[in-house]
């Protein structure tokens, strides 16, 4: 086999040996001084022991029961060494011979004779000899000072190459032996006896041991941590999964109850005219039989012979007549059936608006990590409005200011420099912190474009039932327009009587909405809000002259807002189109020019309290208003 390592590992098979047995190491294991012993000659040593665990060939002593690592490496060598010695090392005495010089050490031979095994090296001729030549040695006193030691091998190895002298020093800036001749060489250096740099060696190397022994024990703690510490964030994050599983569950749950409601209103719906049809139904079915009843008795009269009997038989017969068959107009509540619709897109607007939000949120925490949190009005993309930053261009300084701020304070400042912004005190009690997310929202949906807006796109149509006798309704149901003549409309609760108003035939009770209305002759009309419980008879039935509505008013130049007969007067606007932006939840309307640059018109903010009609008033004939198609 592996002859190549046979000489190198012949000699070592001392230092392989297990000093509690005597025999070659099995599993070695090395302790803390850097003893090594088979790891079962240790474990019966220690057995019984809580402490003062000791080296059984050093006796250094271990406060507690030292963790021992198995020494691959001397289980390699001994592994190696077996290989060639056999697994029975000790009983192989015939093995011994045929392995020769390889495993068996040779003795030291005389170098006197060359042939008897040497008994002592002497260092001071460095030779050795056999009992018989090493006799001078002990008997003459020539050799008397001679250092003699137990027989050396390879003394040409303990000899330094330049002066052929053993080594007797080492030198530890070079890190070499050195003899006696030598030291001159080395005068500088710090040299020291082979013995005393031994044992200095040997000392270092135990402390490294020991050092190497607590880094060990070290890393096997922070091993430990780490899987605690990776198991416990499992631990986190699967309960934190379930317990966002039964959050979006339970949304789930409301949205389908909110969906079951909904189906169940349309088929309530449907179950009262199938009922209604399923009577008339019934009615006709008895009318038809009526009807063939009769004719049946006249063709039977027909064929009567009898000149008086028939007489008599067609006078009652002809006095006999049936009912033309009336059939009453049935159909669904077009109005439910609608506004259930509406309700449901409303819901979905709702939560789609939620849901991107939260995305939007995610994003921008992705964007700016570790950076302030900017308030979400300054966060949003000012740029796709095609509109300036409102404000002043900041310096670097102040703006970091700013962004240590509260958000309060930069929400305060931008609100300065806008021009025409009025706010109309909240009606409800509002705490400071939804007030100012509602400014926030408000904000933010100032900055978005009109395409932003048209998600929030709504088709108005007119509600016939609601307009005043003059008022003409056109171009299915958009557009309105007076009339010098009332058209006798007939009578119906919802009608205005006294304005010349109408009212969108749609009704929004939730969501964010958007409409809007195009201001197509004469400036004399209102635009504006109101709730369907508005008066529709008197004064008080005027757009924006109660606390039931809201409105813009254009009075030939002169714009005001209008709300609980307040009036207040704004700055003209040139626009003839203007967007009507409602959010039901936060409670507020902006009424905004569409295509100018700072198109806040007027916004209101307050908390609704019923659904909400877009809302018209008409003031003179050749007043004429449109309601635009929006496409998404
Ligand atoms: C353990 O060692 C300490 C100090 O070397 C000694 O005082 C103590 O008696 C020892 N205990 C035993 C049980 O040998
Ligand atoms: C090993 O660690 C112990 C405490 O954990 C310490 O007292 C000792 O000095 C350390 N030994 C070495 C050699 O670092
Ligand atoms: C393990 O968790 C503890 C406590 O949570 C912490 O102090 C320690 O730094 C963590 N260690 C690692 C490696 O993550
Ligand atoms: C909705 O209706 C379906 C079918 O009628 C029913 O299985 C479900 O439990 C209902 N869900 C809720 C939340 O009421
Ligand atoms: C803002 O919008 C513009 C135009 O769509 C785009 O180029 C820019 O990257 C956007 N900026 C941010 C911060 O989203
Ligand atoms: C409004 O009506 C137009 C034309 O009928 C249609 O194309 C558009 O999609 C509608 N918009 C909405 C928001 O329903
Ligand atoms: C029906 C209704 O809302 N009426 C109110 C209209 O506004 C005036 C003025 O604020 C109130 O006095 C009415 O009660």
């Amino acid at each position: 086999m592996a002859a190549v390592s046979e000489p190198a590992l012949a000699g070592l098979e001392e230092e392989l040996t297990c000093s509690v047995c005597l025999c070659l190491f099995c599993s070695p294991v090395t302790v803390p001084c850097g003893h090594n012993f088979c790891a079962s000659c240790l474990e019966l040593t220690w057995a019984g022991l809580s402490r003062n665990f000791s080296c059984p060939q050093c006796r250094a002593t271990f406060a507690s029961r030292p963790q021992l690592q198995k020494n691959t490496v001397l289980c390699r060598v001994v592994e190696q060494l077996r290989g060639h010695a056999g697994p029975e090392e000790e009983e192989g005495e015939g093995e011994e011979e045929e392995e020769g010089e390889g495993e068996g050490e040779p003795p030291v031979r005389c170098d006197s004779c060359l042939q008897a095994p040497a008994a002592q090296t002497c260092l001071t001729c460095t030779a050795s000899f056999c009992a018989e030549h090493l006799r001078p040695h002990l008997d003459s006193p020539a050799f008397r000072d001679h250092q003699l030691c137990p027989p050396l091998r390879d003394l040409q190895q303990r000899k330094c190459p330049q002066h052929n002298k053993l080594f007797e020093f080492f030198c530890s800036q070079h890190g070499s032996c050195i003899c006696s001749l030598c030291l001159l060489s080395h005068k500088l250096c710090h040299t020291v006896p082979l013995q005393l740099a031994k044992a200095n060696a040997e000392s270092a190397l135990k402390k490294k041991l020991m050092e190497l022994h607590n880094q060990s024990e070290k890393a096997a703690r922070a091993m430990n941590t780490v899987k605690t510490n990776q198991s416990r964030a499992a631990e986190t994050a699967s309960r934190k999964k379930d317990l966002i599983r039964s959050e979006f569950s339970e949304i789930k749950a409301l949205i389908e109850e909110r969906e079951n409601e909904t189906l169940k209103i349309i088929a309530e719906e449907e179950k009262r005219v199938c009922n209604k049809f399923d009577y008339i139904h019934g009615i006709l079915g008895g009318k038809k039989n009526e009807i063939q009843s009769l004719k049946d008795q006249i063709e039977m009269a027909l064929t009567e012979g009898d000149d008086i009997l028939f007489l008599k038989r067609a006078a009652a017969l002809q006095r006999k007549s049936t009912k033309d068959t009336f059939i009453p107009v049935i159909e669904m509540d077009q109005n439910l059936i609608h506004s259930t619709y509406q309700s449901a897109i409303n819901l979905k607007d709702i939560v789609k608006l939620s849901v991107s939000q939260c995305s939007e949120k995610k994003a921008e925490a992705k964007q700016t990590p570790g950076k302030t949190k900017a308030p979400p009005a300054a966060s949003t993309n000012k740029t796709l409005a095609g509109k300036k930053a409102p404000g002043p261009q900041h310096t670097r300084k102040e703006k970091i200011l700013q962004q240590a701020q509260a958000p309060l304070q930069l929400e305060a400042d931008t609100e300065e420099k806008k021009k025409p912004v009025e706010v109309a005190p909240p009606t409800g009690p509002l705490n400071a912190a939804a007030a100012m997310t509602v400014k926030e929202l408000i904000n933010n949906f100032l900055k978005k474009s009109r395409e932003e807006l048209l998600q929030y796109a709504a088709n108005i149509t007119l509600d016939y039932n609601t307009a005043h006798n003059k008022v003409i309704l056109s171009e299915r149901y958009t557009r309105m327009s007076v009339s010098d003549t009332s058209l006798n409309y007939n009578h119906h609760p919802q009608r205005f009587t006294d304005c010349s108003q109408v009212l969108g035939f749609q009704c929004f009770k939730r969501g964010i909405h958007y409409w809007e209305v195009e201001l197509q002759q004469n400036n004399f009309c209102g635009i504006g809000i109101c709730y369907g419980s508005m008066e529709r008879q008197g004064p008080e039935s005027r757009l924006g002259r109660n606390s039931s509505s809201w409105c813009i008013e254009w009075f030939n130049s002169k714009i005001s807002s209008w709300h609980n007969d307040v009036e207040k007067c704004l700055p003209n606007v040139k626009t003839t189109k203007i967007g009507v932006l409602l959010h039901c939840e936060a409670g507020f309307v902006i009424f905004m020019a569409v295509g100018e640059k700072h198109n806040l018109i007027y916004k209101f903010k307050t908390q609704f309290t019923e659904a909400l009609y877009p809302a018209f008033w008409l003031f003179s004939s050749g007043t004429v208003l449109s309601l635009c198609q929006m496409k998404q």
